[in-house]
């Protein structure tokens, strides 16, 4: 049966013409939804070639090649463990020619007793080396559904993942450097090259409050998924830091500097990362002293099976994952009636502290035809994912609802 979904799903074949608004069987639900705010656009994308740079990756959707970018259609994430072939890419600038292990180093310094230069053998050798499921998420996933846009990658559901990351903690390594008195913040700077060549220009330097930087499960890592880091998912050493945007887990990570003012690096300052303080009409131009800095990501649900567009009987199961920033999530439901019923899904547990929970229902539709699923998390203080949320000059922190479109009793 010939219909299309709500979103782009990987493997459709390229057709300008998806460029836009739904055709025929969306249209209904792109009119209905649009009054209140939330157009379901979606995004060009285009087949994966030789040449890309993506090697290694397995039907990502390339949203742009310079630099390189490209996130995951939501079926590819189906599983509680993010494979590295499916990890979403998000590039500031150039990769680094040489990723080797072999001569990399870390070195950090600023605010410590002693200063430290290590080799990723000294690291392993020196400290407690932990392998956990981390969920990661750029703060731009969802802005391709802002109106008017927001520049910057069209992001739409796609830029999040859960791997599973071997390496040592960030709070060992500073203990070891010896924090001083009056650290408030960590500079991070990755080995990556500014787009312009120029080698003293950073594409991308970010920072943590030294009480984040802190936390039990904020890692420096050398291994994905039991192997070497994939060369563009920062080979061999970034630093992940689950339940804050992306831009946290600085790639390529070459030094740590502790700092007694927060950090000024390159996308540090707004609107980088960055949100109004109050809420603004869509449109608005925000002056840059009225934004605030991102900390952690807001609660988000996502549905990895049924692929978007899919037939499926009357009866079919409906599962993906949910996250909450520096929370966990308590909740989550799915309503097959455009949001009228909510039946509550089976919800794991994390695997740990910062991945993403894994949950399941099966749901029963009263007769053939189109449904849409919607699914909306909860998190542990009792914040749920809102239907629509209110625009920001970036496009940042979009985490309405996930929704897919099936054709039921055809399967
Ligand atoms: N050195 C460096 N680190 C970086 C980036 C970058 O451009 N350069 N991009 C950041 C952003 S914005 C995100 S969302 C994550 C994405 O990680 P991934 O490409 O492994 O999915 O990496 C972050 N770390
Ligand atoms: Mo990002």
């Amino acid at each position: 049966m010939e219909h299309r979904g709500i979103t782009a799903a990987g493997d459709l074949p390229e057709d300008p013409g998806r460029r836009g608004f739904l055709g025929a069987s969306g249209l209904g639900l792109a009119g209905r939804v649009l009054g209140l705010g939330v157009p379901l656009q979606m995004t060009a994308t285009r087949a994966l070639s030789q040449g890309d740079g993506l090697d290694g990756k397995d039907r990502l959707e390339v949203l742009n090649d310079r630099p390189i970018n490209a996130q995951t259609p939501a079926h590819l994430l189906d599983g509680p463990i993010t494979p590295t072939n499916r990890h979403f890419v998000r590039n500031n600038g150039i990769v680094p020619d040489d990723t080797a292990a072999e001569g990399w180093t870390l070195t950090v310094d600023g605010l410590v007793d002693q200063p430290v230069e290590m080799s990723i053998d000294d690291l392993r050798e020196n400290f407690e080396v932990v392998t956990m499921a981390l969920a990661l998420e750029c703060g731009g996933n969802g802005r391709a559904f802002f109106d008017p846009p927001a520049s910057g990658n069209q992001w739409t559901y796609g830029a999040v993942a859960c791997s599973e990351w071997t390496g040592v903690r960030l709070r060992d390594v500073l203990e070891a450097a010896g924090v001083q008195d009056g650290v408030v913040y960590t500079g991070h700077y990755g080995a990556d090259m500014h787009l312009s060549g120029d080698p003293d220009r950073s594409p991308l330097s970010r920072g943590l409050p030294i009480e984040k930087a802190m936390t039990d499960n904020v890692l420096i890592a050398f291994e994905m998924n039991g192997e070497a880091l994939h060369p563009l998912n920062g080979a061999p050493l970034r630093l992940v830091v689950p339940g804050w945007p992306g831009s946290c887990s600085q790639k390529w990570l070459t030094r740590i500097e502790l700092l007694d003012h927060k950090h000024d690096g390159t996308k540090m300052e707004a609107p980088s990362y960055s949100v109004p303080r109050y809420p603004v009409a869509p449109g608005t131009e925000v002056p840059l002293e009225d934004f605030e800095t991102i900390h952690a990501m807001p609660v988000k649900s996502l549905i990895t099976h049924p692929q978007d567009g899919a037939d499926v009987g009357t009866e079919f199961e409906v599962r993906g994952h949910a996250w909450a920033g520096d929370r966990t999530v308590q909740r989550m439901e799915v309503s097959s009636d455009y949001g009228e019923s909510w039946q509550q899904a089976e919800l794991d547990e994390p695997l740990n502290d910062g991945a993403w929970q894994n949950w399941r229902t099966t749901v029963t539709v009263p007769q053939a035809g189109y449904y849409e699923i919607w699914a909306r998390a909860t998190d542990s203080e009792g914040v749920m994912q809102p239907f629509a949320i209110g625009w920001n000059p970036k496009g940042y922190l979009n985490n309405s609802f996930h929704k897919v479109a099936l054709q039921a009793g055809s399967a």
